[in-house]
């Protein structure tokens, strides 16, 4: 008997727009359905390169720029076979920030290409559905204060909110834009039912691969 593959949910969106809060209630209401489902997040400070990353952010050490983006997607390659084996085993996951961030990121910084940070990351597996958390910089910076980590700045993040933009255009990757300007749960609601369809679809397909 052949397992139903769970799916791979993503939440992308500048700093402040909510993405934190709103997969740990999709993980919440997805389990109270029955369905199982667990929330994974990226960089995944708890490894031995997420620590490097960790670092870094935290301004305690400092990484060519380079290197770190490269640092961020090995991050990623080495949960690629957890990832597998949960959806595989019919768990839905719900990722906090993925490959995307990436690519908006580091390309955000001068003298970066997309095509360049894309790069290391083709092949990962692919969401089935990528929601992106739209919030205008301004919103965004009225829901108080930048943290202190690195790049924690509103001309920052205005760049960053440009280059989601530019990989949104990219029809190969299924995008769907929630206004994040509303309540919490309003903003809920549609990601539930986003995520509910897509479950039900990916469900008997395989897994694909991410720009490839
Ligand atoms: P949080 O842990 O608060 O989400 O912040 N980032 C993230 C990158 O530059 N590249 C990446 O590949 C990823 C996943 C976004 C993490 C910070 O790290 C940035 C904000």
């Amino acid at each position: 008997m052949s397992c139903r593959r769970g799916a791979l949910i993503v939440l992308e969106g500048v700093d402040r727009a909510g993405k934190t809060t709103q997969c740990h209630k999709l993980v919440q209401a997805l389990q109270q359905s029955g369905r199982a489902a667990e929330m994974m997040r990226f960089p995944d400070r708890t490894t031995k390169i997420g620590k490097l990353i960790s670092s870094y952010l935290e301004k305690k050490s400092n990484l060519e720029d380079h290197t770190v983006h490269l640092l961020f997607s090995a991050n990623r390659w080495e949960m690629v076979p957890l990832i597998k084996q949960k959806l595989e085993q019919g768990i839905n996951l719900v990722v906090d920030r993925y490959a995307f961030s990436g690519v908006a990121f580091t390309s955000a910084k001068p003298g970066f290409s997309l095509e360049w940070c894309m790069n290391p990351d083709v092949g990962l597996p692919k969401p089935d559905l990528v929601m992106f958390l739209q919030l205008n910089p301004n919103m965004a910076a009225n829901r108080g204060e930048y943290g202190i980590e690195r790049y924690e700045t509103s001309a920052f993040q205005r760049t960053v909110h440009q280059r989601f933009e530019q990989l949104m255009q990219d029809s190969s990757v299924n995008w769907k834009v929630i206004d994040a300007a509303r309540t919490i749960e309003e903003v809920h609601k549609d990601i539930k039912l986003l995520s509910e369809d897509i479950i039900s679809l990916a469900e008997n397909q395989p897994v694909g691969e991410l720009w490839r």
